[in-house]
C-alpha cells in the first residue's frame, strides 16, 4: 500500500512538549483500570501494511505488569479534571482546532480546508466542550464519550493529575492484543467490512464523502462500546486515535524514510486508528499501525488513555 496521508492532518503548530504544573487529583476517583501482567509484549508486525509509518518488525519488549484505562478518558472524566485544576487546553489558547468537515454546523460558515487533507477544516472555537464548534458544549451531551481536541500535552497533564502516565507503544499494543499474541486486531485476525462484520467504530463508504454508519456512529462513539477484548478494554482500534508517551521514530536507514523523519521531528506517537480510518484509504486500525503529531495538535478524532504503574 501506497504510503498515504491517512486520515490526520499535518501539524501546523509550533509543536513543542510542555511541562504544566498540576497538583494532584483531590476530589476525583481515577478511571475504571484493569491490571495487566507483566510479559515479552510483542510490538510491531512481520506483515507490515504501511511500512513507512515503521509498523515492522515484529518484536518482544519486556513490558512490567501496569493498570490501563478501560476506556479512553471520556469527557466527563476530563471535566472533573478541568474544574478541579482549571486546566486550560491547548486548542482553548490556540483558539481552534481541527474538525472533519462532515461535522462541521453550517452556522460556522465557510471554513478553510488543509491542502492535501481537505476533510480537515480549521474551526475557530473549536475545543473539548465545543466539539463542533463554539456554538454548542456537546462534550455535556456526550459524557460517555472519548473526549477529544486534547493535545499531548493536554493528555499528559490529565495523566500526571490522576496519578498516571501515557502508555509505550509495548504497553499499549500489550494491552490491546488481550493475550491473544500475534493478531492484527484485539478481536483476532477477523477482518471489519462495510456490511456485516463491524467490531469497532471506523469508516464504512467512500472516504471522505460518505460514511453509510453502518457500524452505527458517524463520530465518535460512548468509549465503552462495542466489545471488550480478552483483558476487558474496550476500544483500542477505531473511534479515537490515543496518545502515547512515546516519540514517533521511523527506524530505518533508508534515504525516504529519514526525510520523512526530519519532517517529524518532536512528534509523539498516536495507536489505535479513529472512526474516520478505512481500509481503502487508511488502513491503520490494526494493532501495530502507528502515526505521529506534534505534541500540540488537536482534532475531533484524537484522544488518550491512562496507564498506572503497579
Ligand atoms: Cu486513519
Amino acid at each position: 500500500m501506497a504510503a498515504k496521508t491517512g486520515c490526520s492532518p499535518p501539524a501546523v503548530r509550533p509543536g513543542v512538549a510542555k511541562e504544566f504544573r498540576i497538583p494532584p487529583a483531590i476530589t476525583a476517583t481515577p478511571p475504571p483500570a484493569i491490571e495487566i501482567p507483566g510479559d515479552e509484549a510483542l510490538v510491531g508486525t512481520r506483515d507490515p501494511v504501511i511500512s513507512d509509518d515503521a509498523e515492522g518488525p515484529l518484536r518482544t519488549k519486556r513490558v512490567a505488569p501496569f493498570r490501563i484505562g478501560e476506556t479512553a478518558v471520556t469527557n466527563a472524566q476530563f471535566a472533573a479534571f478541568v474544574d478541579e485544576t482549571g486546566y486550560v487546553t491547548e486548542a482553548e489558547r490556540f483558539g481552534w482546532s481541527f474538525v472533519f468537515w462532515a461535522q462541521v454546523p453550517k452556522s460556522v460558515g465557510p471554513t478553510q480546508a488543509v491542502r492535501n487533507v481537505t476533510w480537515w477544516r480549521r474551526v475557530d472555537g473549536a475545543d473539548w466542550r465545543h466539539i463542533h464548534g463554539p456554538e454548542r458544549d456537546l462534550a455535556r451531551d456526550r459524557s460517555d464519550h472519548p473526549v477529544v481536541h486534547v493535545s499531548w500535552n493536554d493528555a499528559r497533564a490529565y495523566a500526571k493529575w490522576i496519578g498516571g502516565r501515557l502508555p509505550t507503544e509495548a504497553e499499549w499494543e500489550h494491552a490491546a492484543r488481550g493475550g491473544l499474541g500475534d493478531v492484527r486486531f484485539p478481536w483476532g485476525d477477523e477482518e471489519p467490512d462495510d456490511t456485516g462484520h463491524f467490531p469497532c467504530n471506523i469508516w464504512q463508504g467512500s472516504f471522505p464523502e460518505t460514511n453509510t454508519c453502518a457500524d452505527g456512529y458517524a463520530e465518535t462513539a460512548p468509549a465503552k462500546s462495542y466489545f471488550a477484548n480478552g483483558h476487558g478494554l474496550y476500544n483500542l482500534v477505531g473511534n479515537v486515535w490515543e496518545w502515547t508517551a512515546e516519540p514517533f521514530v521511523i527506524r530505518s536507514q533508508k534515504r525516504a524514510a529519514k526525510a520523512r523523519q526530519a519532517q517529524m521531528k518532536g512528534f509523539k506517537l498516536a495507536k489505535g486508528g479513529s472512526f474516520l480510518c478505512h481500509r481503502s484509504y487508511c488502513y491503520r486500525y490494526r494493532i501495530a499501525a502507528r502515526t505521529g503529531n506534534s505534541p500540540d495538535s488537536t482534532t475531533t478524532h484524537t484522544g488518550f488513555r491512562v496507564v498506572w504503574g503497579l
